[in-house]
């Protein structure tokens, strides 16, 4: 997968901006199996320590898949996808060394489902100081169905926080926020200090989000030790979806068998 990619990167548009959208990596055929992979990873039974599963209520009442994280022991097609070849290398080239993945996650957005409060993705993130993140679109991302929004030149540190862990909500309203609309397939490379933000899914269908985390090689192998925090950190808090409160839903993890009614 991805060996036929030979995009030339924007640098310049990813130092000016800490953002960058790459459409042409991923063919027809790949775009395909990843949709299936993911639909694969939706069906399957969250548990308290491996593969995580979280639901949220949506606002007509029903429950629906929000979120998978700790994917990748887990499926060996997207294990190859997302830690060798075109993607990594991308990450690589956007941090200067050889880039590792730090954790991933898979978000669903069902109809009705919740957005993310404005955050940059750093506080969320132990161990580990400079990361980037990229978004892979398995659906068309729109404004109905609740695509990213960012505020582009703002990477150079950290914003004030409120309790949350997020941007401070009046930091938040001064910053010039643009949606980022993108069709299936393609990547949205950003830097852990992009302030980003999303709305609700208002659409009838569900808009699919793959989120991986990289950081640099010569900051260590952080990914075990990042899922082991959370894991014993978020048994207290079983509402969040992340170390920090960004989530605007209801959510709550499928850990057990009652909890896998899907709608
Ligand atoms: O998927 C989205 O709408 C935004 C997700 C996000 O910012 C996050 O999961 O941290």
């Amino acid at each position: 997968m991805l060996d036929n990619a030979n995009t030339e990167l924007d640098l310049d548009t990813w130092s000016r901006d800490g953002l960058l959208v790459v459409d042409d990596v991923l063919s027809a055929t790949e775009l395909e199996q990843l949709q299936q992979w993911v639909l694969e990873l939706e069906n399957r039974p969250g548990t308290t320590d491996q593969l995580l599963q979280y639901n949220e209520t949506t606002v007509d009442g029903s429950i629906r898949r929000c979120r998978t994280e700790n994917f990748l022991p887990y499926h060996d097609g997207l294990r190859a996808l997302l830690t060798v070849g075109r993607i990594p290398e991308i990450a690589g080239t956007l941090l200067g060394q050889k880039a590792v993945l730090y954790k991933e996650k898979i978000n669903y957005k069902a109809p009705g489902g919740s957005g993310f409060a404005a955050h940059q993705d750093a506080p969320a993130y132990p161990y580990v100081s400079n990361t980037i993140a990229c978004m892979i679109a398995v659906d068309d991302s729109t404004l109905d169905n609740g695509c990213l929004e960012v505020a582009r030149r703002k990477h150079a540190a950290q914003l004030p926080t409120d309790t949350r862990g997020c941007v401070e909500p009046a930091v938040a309203q001064t910053l010039e926020w643009e949606p980022l609309p993108v069709a299936a397939g393609s990547l949205v490379f950003f830097h852990c200090y992009v302030p980003h933000r999303s709305g609700p899914n208002s659409s009838d269908s569900t808009r699919r989000a793959i989120y991986l985390t990289y950081n640099g090689e010569s900051d260590g192998r952080l990914r075990e030790s990042y899922y082991a925090k959370r894991i014993h950190d978020l048994a207290d808090h079983p509402d969040q979806l992340s170390l920090i409160g960004h989530f605007a839903g209801a959510a709550k993890p499928a850990a057990s068998s009652s909890d896998e009614e899907q709608s």
